[in-house]
């Protein structure tokens, strides 16, 4: 089901050479497939593939070395040409007719050089013998690991889950899941209304839980009173539907010691889940079981808490007080707040305490994430959107993301450990489109689109 390369998508290849720039290496990316192997891929490394500068009306093949790689992507040039690169080629490592060298031999697929260098040498035998000795390939068993990969997760359509109401985020709602891309699962809300109240999230992602979460922690879930009751048995009697996402499928919580618990009225710092390109003011509203801390946007619009948000104590994107001082990083104050915002006077005048510094999960894990990289990224905002994307600063775990072409109002900051970050190359593998730069003369807002989240992208969605 993921043949590369059927989707007509961006041409990364040009883009990428024409911007000079770097593509995050695959292996940042630890929810995608052969990320954990990524590292024995290396420029100099030779494959046989298809040899295209050819007249003869059959498939013939040649070797090539990677000359550069762009995630899933590597630079080729075929075996012969030298220092000369002007036939060099892109083409995604993942991509079924990259094979192995000794594939040719073993499979008894003729060997041809190509037409523009025949000329070169006249024992191209020898010649590739003595090109060969030392040099790296493909594991043989790369495309069957590549498969195993994609398939190594146990959702399937029509199972059933929990997943954040796009349109109310302090909310719950029960989904069906719809497809599974690479992980990424198009979800359907059972008690949707009208046709494409859907959404999109990584089986990874945050936002999503296993049936009887809600209710687990105390979380607001909308839902019918057969399925909460259905769960209430479930969670105490730990039996599970085979169609129910179960929470075996989740990875654990990290563990939060005994006596470090955050408490109602704290400050911290947080990103905002409704404008991901803004770190907030903002306060604990209410502790739920198992770590769960619904937090609020200081100053928000919505008075009702229709706007607080779970995020779980050792999230990354919740910051102790002078986490943007420090980092040099602007602070979104409370909405309306006059004059300049010190967190010393706000604590004093709404008489909060600032959530202590030793709740914070403050691991760093060694990322390999650097400014300037290029990568693909979901657009949170309108998560069945993945777009070229690039690295704009990494402070600490955390990267502010950029979409390439989009002024930075929509840049989003999420944690160099989120799924919905991808290397270059990743649609293609799974074919699913990804969406490229927005052109300089494109007008924006040509095509009205319907409101597909919640959120008011500062009046530009
Ligand atoms: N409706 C939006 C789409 C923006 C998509 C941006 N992705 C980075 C708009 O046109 O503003």
């Amino acid at each position: 089901n993921s043949k590369a390369g059927t989707v007509r998508s961006f041409d990364w290849g040009s883009y990428i050479i024409g911007s000079h720039a770097e593509g995050a290496p695959v292996s940042c990316f630890k929810h995608v497939p052969m990320s954990d192997c990524w590292d024995n891929i290396t420029v100099g490394m030779k494959v046989e593939v298809q040899n295209v500068d050819c007249d003869l009306p059959n498939t013939v093949y040649w070797i090539a070395t990677v000359m550069k790689l762009a995630g899933y992507k590597a630079l080729l040039r075929y075996e012969g040409f030298g220092n000369e690169g002007f036939k060099d080629f892109w083409i995604n490592l993942c991509h079924k007719e990259v094979h192995p060298v000794g594939w040719c031999a073993t499979s008894g697929k003729p060997l041809v050089p190509p037409k523009t260098i025949q000329h070169k040498y006249t024992d191209w035998k020898d010649y590739l013998v003595r090109r060969l000795t030392g040099s790296r390939t493909l594991p043989s068993n790369f495309y069957t690991k590549l498969q195993e990969g994609i398939n190594d997760h146990q959702f399937r359509k029509n199972m059933h889950v929990e997943v954040v109401n796009r349109m109310c985020v302090s909310a719950m709602r029960v989904a069906t899941v719809d497809e599974v891309i690479g992980g990424r699962l198009r979800l359907r809300y059972d008690d949707a209304k009208e046709e494409g109240d859907e959404f999109w999230c990584h089986m990874r992602s945050a936002l999503l839980h296993p049936v009887g979460w809600s209710q687990q922690v105390g979380h607001k879930l909308q839902c019918t009173s057969e399925y909460r009751s259905q769960c209430l048995s479930k969670i105490t009697m730990q039996k599970y539907d085979t169609m129910d996402a179960n929470p075996t499928m989740f990875p654990g919580l990290k563990h939060v010691p005994d006596g470090f618990k955050f408490q109602i009225g704290m400050k911290l710092e947080a990103i905002d889940p409704l404008n991901l390109s803004a770190v907030c003011v903002a306060t604990v509203m209410k502790v739920l079981k198992d770590n769960y801390l619904m937090i609020g946007i200081d100053g928000s619009i919505a008075q009702n808490g229709s706007d607080w948000f779970c995020y779980h104590a050792t999230s990354p994107c919740i910051f102790p007080v002078g986490f943007c001082e420090v980092n040099g990083l602007e602070l979104t104050p409370p909405r309306g707040h006059k004059g300049a915002f010190k967190w010393f006077d706000y604590l004093k005048q709404t008489r909060c305490i600032a959530a202590p510094v030793k709740l914070f999960d403050k691991e760093i894990p060694k990322h390999g994430f650097k400014s300037g990289m290029k990568l693909e990224a979901v657009d949170l905002m309108e998560p069945r959107l993945i777009c070229v994307a690039t690295i704009a600063k990494v402070v600490g775990r955390l990267l502010r993301v950029h979409f390439d072409g989009w002024e930075s109002e929509y840049d989003q900051w999420v944690d160099c450990e989120s799924p919905d970050l991808y290397p270059i190359g990743w649609c293609e593998v799974m074919t699913y489109p990804v969406e490229g730069p927005r052109l300089k003369t494109e007008v924006p807002n040509a095509t009205p689109v319907p409101p597909s989240s919640a959120k008011k992208r500062k009046g530009k969605t």
